[in-house]
């Protein structure tokens, strides 16, 4: 298959083009390098030392002999995406591309409408083209298990069997994001379903929890090929975040009580996932979503399991509990759906005491690239500002 992975020098993206290209396929990238950028913004840096594109993208050929194409550009620009979709006119797009931090999005006036601007429209952008040029063309399009917050009800995937007033319908499921960056998932998904609807496009929309890990078979065969790993209080998530504090033995920053509860999911079966996705796709017109997640933990528990896995190692770890910068409920009913990536062939990696302990042996590596003063959360839901 012709796959275009727009957002493919990200976390996930660029794990994800090596193991199509391993596979077989024939792979191109889109990016902006917009998350190199955030970096430079607040003086953050990827725990693991990530080469540029090109760089890796080469390496990549002399250890396989497969070549990736690489289109540096926006996809808020519609010119640059229809020119690189007309020039790789892709069987199946997977879109990550998208500014993916919520606490980026809340930092104020500035990164809230740019999280929206560059999500929203790269998203639109992205369906147009798809109209205009590959019709036929699968859009997988990864989304958020926050999308649908934490209702007192259990979460289906996508839909909802609604009985009201003697009439029955199945709807959308009720969405209640909890930041600007969870609402523009929101927005996308409501955009792509309309397009399916009036324009016969097929989606697939990955509603994803939360990943953590950092290896695949690909990534290791060299260490030029590894992918970012983030750690300070803005792109970095909880788990990821939980295993660099107790490598450098900062006491682990539990928000609040520690009862949110949310999906969780192995960057492995994160990228198998989107694999089932592509190799099953969508019928003409069909919006489908998965809820992309193996299991559910809350932070509080996720605290204890990363505390005693760090202690067996020797490590000596605190929990602290932080006061909560952001807005969201600390102890709730949580219990999402999560069977039609199973049905389709997905079998979990669980976490584990060994894949917590293989997380801290890449982390060990790269040690003293952590600098502990990123951290400390800073964004505040309540207090938007545009200073960090
Ligand atoms: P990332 O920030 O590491 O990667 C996103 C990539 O997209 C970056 O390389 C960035 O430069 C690129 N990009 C952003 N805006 C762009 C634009 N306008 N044009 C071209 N390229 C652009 O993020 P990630 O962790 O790899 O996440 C990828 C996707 O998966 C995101 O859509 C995110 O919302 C979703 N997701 C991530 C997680 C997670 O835990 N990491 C969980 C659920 C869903
Ligand atoms: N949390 C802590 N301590 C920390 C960091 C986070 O207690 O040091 C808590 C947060 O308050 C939150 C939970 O852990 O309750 C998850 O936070 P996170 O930063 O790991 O994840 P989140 O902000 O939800 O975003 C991440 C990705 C995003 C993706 C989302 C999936 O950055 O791209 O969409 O996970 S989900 O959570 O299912 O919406």
């Amino acid at each position: 298959m012709k796959i275009l992975i727009i957002g493919g020098d990200g976390y996930l993206g660029w794990p994800t083009a090596l193991y199509f290209s391993k596979q077989g396929h024939d792979v191109a990238i889109i990016d902006n390098f917009a998350r190199r950028g955030y970096d430079l913004e607040f003086g953050f840096s990827s725990l693991t030392p990530i080469l540029d594109l090109h760089q890796r993208v080469d390496l990549w050929k002399k250890e396989t002999g497969k070549s990736i194409s690489i289109h540096v550009g926006d996809v808020t620009d519609y010119p640059f995406l229809t020119q690189a979709i007309k020039s790789c006119k892709p069987d199946t797009v997977v879109h990550f591309g998208e500014q993916r931090s919520a606490p980026y999005s809340m930092i104020g006036h500035r990164h809230a409408v740019y999280t929206q601007v560059n999500n929203v429209v790269g998203t639109l952008n992205l369906l147009f083209a798809i109209k205009e040029i590959v019709p036929d063309c699968h859009l997988v399009k990864l989304g958020t298990m926050g999308e649908y917050g934490t209702p007192n009800i259990d979460i289906e995937e996508g839909f909802i069997k609604i009985n009201h007033n003697g009439r029955e319908d199945v709807l959308p499921f009720p969405k209640q994001p909890g930041s600007f960056y969870h609402l523009s998932k929101v927005h996308d998904s409501n955009n792509i379903f309309f397009c399916c609807k009036v324009w016969g496009i097929r989606a697939t929309d990955l509603n994803q929890g939360v990943v953590y890990g950092v290896e695949t078979e690909e990534t290791i065969m060299n260490p030029g090929l590894c992918t970012r790993l983030d750690y300070d209080e803005v792109f970095g998530t909880v788990l990821n975040r939980f295993c660099v504090q107790s490598i450098i033995d900062h006491p682990l920053t539990v928000y609040g009580e520690g009862g949110q509860t949310r999906g969780f999911i192995n960057l492995l079966d994160s990228i198998r996932c989107v694999e089932l996705a592509v190799l099953n796709p969508a019928g003409k017109g069909e919006f489908r979503v998965f809820n992309q997640f193996t299991e559910q933990f809350n932070v509080l528990q996720l605290a204890q399991l990363v505390k005693c896995c760090g202690e067996r190692q020797g490590m000596s770890i605190k929990i602290n509990h932080l006061e909560n910068p952001r807005v969201e409920l600390e102890t709730h009913f949580y219990n999402a759906v999560h069977t039609k990536l199973i049905d389709l062939g997905l079998e979990p990696h669980n976490l584990s005491d060994t894949i917590i302990d293989s997380i801290f042996k890449v982390m060990e590596k790269y040690k003293d690239r952590v600098d502990s003063s990123k951290i400390q959360p800073h964004v505040n839901w309540r207090k938007p500002t545009n200073v960090l």
